[in-house]
């Protein structure tokens, strides 16, 4: 890949919005990311294999549970912080931020929400460090959108339950020592349990093929009759509203996180287009070029101020779950409009590993159907605005 050369944007003076703490936290993850993943992203993508030396690293500069405790081993920052890690990261490659979006709002989020004081101390400090990876069990082959309908469930045997079923399209699954799996109980209420790898009758298959997060490990969780001890159920939480609770810090951190792909995405067409020259002049000095670019970039803006105060929203705790969605929903879109058009202004070398466009663009049709797909984020929000469902 040629050089990381990426610098942010910042069109509307946002910076000044931030804290000093906040640039800082910027500053280190974009350095690190340059130093250690740049180099070598593409060639982890080209493989389709998961940087898993990078996991330590990535415990070091906070972005396993930026917002979790000091006493659980993360680093207290606020959700602000979360987002533009979440950024920086997915600046570099949309696989990279899942990893730590997993682990921390999908993993260590529900942990500290619903655990007891046992089970957090046992799994969030070695979370934060890396030391073990989690994933995150809700979607089943049958159940994507409407996770209501689940069939994986656990009985009760004594100290222990038994679990069977299946997950599909498990983010870190392959790798991970911890999953927080939802199964249904005898009476089809969801609840949430911790799974452990080495558990008998628990394996983890990897998913082959994907065009897409190609540097980020998909896999199953096969449960079959696994005896799970009754300590690594969550004591209180019941419903759906469990996992979807989980679901709305992810959704944050990939508002902020698909921002961070449309960044570089723009930073690199704006580069190209006033070095690449055709009919004696920079490409930028066409109209044409010029109205992707300024299309790319009022879009961007946009995203950035709805990002920034959804954060402000989410630190005083009034982020409502659908305007999480109308912000995931429609970063994402941003994101994935900003890779197609830069593509485009790449010619041919946009669709080269040279450049990032392409991975950008493939990891985005991803991250627009997980954490809830456009379609369902915009229902979500038609909703909210005429009190009518139209999910079913
Ligand atoms: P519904 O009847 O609306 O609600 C059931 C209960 O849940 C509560 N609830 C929420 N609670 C917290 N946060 C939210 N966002 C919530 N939305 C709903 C609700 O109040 C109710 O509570 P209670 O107390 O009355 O029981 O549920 P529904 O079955 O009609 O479904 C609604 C729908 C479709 C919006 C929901 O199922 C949904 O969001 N579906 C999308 C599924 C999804 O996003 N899956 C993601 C899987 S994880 C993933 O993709 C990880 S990718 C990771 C990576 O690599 O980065
Ligand atoms: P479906 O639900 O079958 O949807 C198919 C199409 O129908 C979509 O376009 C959808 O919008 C549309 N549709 C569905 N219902 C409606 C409706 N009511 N009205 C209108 N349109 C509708 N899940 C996890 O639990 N953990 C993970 O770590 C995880 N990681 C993932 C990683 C990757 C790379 C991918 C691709 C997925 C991951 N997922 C994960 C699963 C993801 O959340 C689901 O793919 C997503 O929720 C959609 O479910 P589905 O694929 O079954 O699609």
């Amino acid at each position: 890949m040629a050089d990381d050369r990426y610098q942010g944007h910042d069109y509307y003076l946002i910076d000044e919005l931030l804290t000093e703490e906040h640039k800082l936290i910027r500053e280190t993850v974009r350095s690190w990311v340059k130093q250690n993943v740049s180099p070598i992203i593409e060639e982890y993508a080209q493989k389709a294999e998961f940087p898993r030396h990078l996991l330590p690293g990535l415990g070091e500069i906070g972005a396993f549970g930026p917002y979790i405790p000091q006493e659980y081993g993360g680093p207290g920052l606020d959700q602000i912080s979360y987002g533009i890690i979440m950024q920086e990261l997915e600046r570099c490659d949309s696989g990279l931020r899942s990893t730590a979006s997993v682990q921390s709002s999908l993993v260590m989020f529900p942990i500290w929400s619903y655990a007891t004081e046992a089970q957090k101390q046992k799994w969030l400090p070695r979370l934060a460090t890396g030391e073990l990876l989690g994933c995150f069990g809700l979607t089943e082959p049958d159940h994507g959108s409407n996770p209501n309908g689940m069939v994986t469930n656990f009985k009760d045997a004594g100290d222990h339950v038994i679990l069977n079923g299946a997950k599909m399209w498990i983010s870190n699954a392959p790798f991970a020592d911890i999953a927080v799996v939802w199964a249904k109980d005898e009476e089809g209420t969801i609840r949430g349990l911790v799974v452990e790898r080495g558990m008998e009758g628990f394996t983890t298959p990897t998913t082959h093929g994907k065009w897409s997060l190609r540097a980020s490990a998909t896999g199953e969780l096969v449960f079959d009759n696994v005896k799970v001890p009754k300590e690594n159920l969550f004591p209180d939480i019941r419903g759906l509203k469990g996992p979807l609770s989980c679901l709305n810090s992810a959704r944050y951190g990939i508002a902020w996180g698909a921002l961070g792909s449309a960044l570089d995405c723009y930073d690199t067409a704006l580069r190209y287009s006033k070095e690449r020259i055709q009919f004696g002049k920079p490409i930028g000095s066409f109209q044409l070029q010029q109205k992707k670019l300024a299309e790319m970039i009022t879009e961007i803006t946009k995203a950035q101020l709805l990002v920034w105060r959804l954060g402000v929203l989410k630190n005083d705790h009034r982020a409502s779950p659908q305007q999480i969605s109308m912000a995931k929903r429609n970063n994402v879109e941003i994101a994935l409009r900003t890779a197609r058009e830069a593509r485009q202004m790449l010619g041919g070398m946009g669709i080269t590993g040279e450049y990032p466009i392409m991975r950008h663009m493939m990891n985005l049709e991803s991250v627009v159907t997980y954490e809830g797909t456009h379609d369902i984020h915009l229902l979500i929000t038609g909703m909210d605005v005429t009190g009518f469902n139209a999910f079913t």
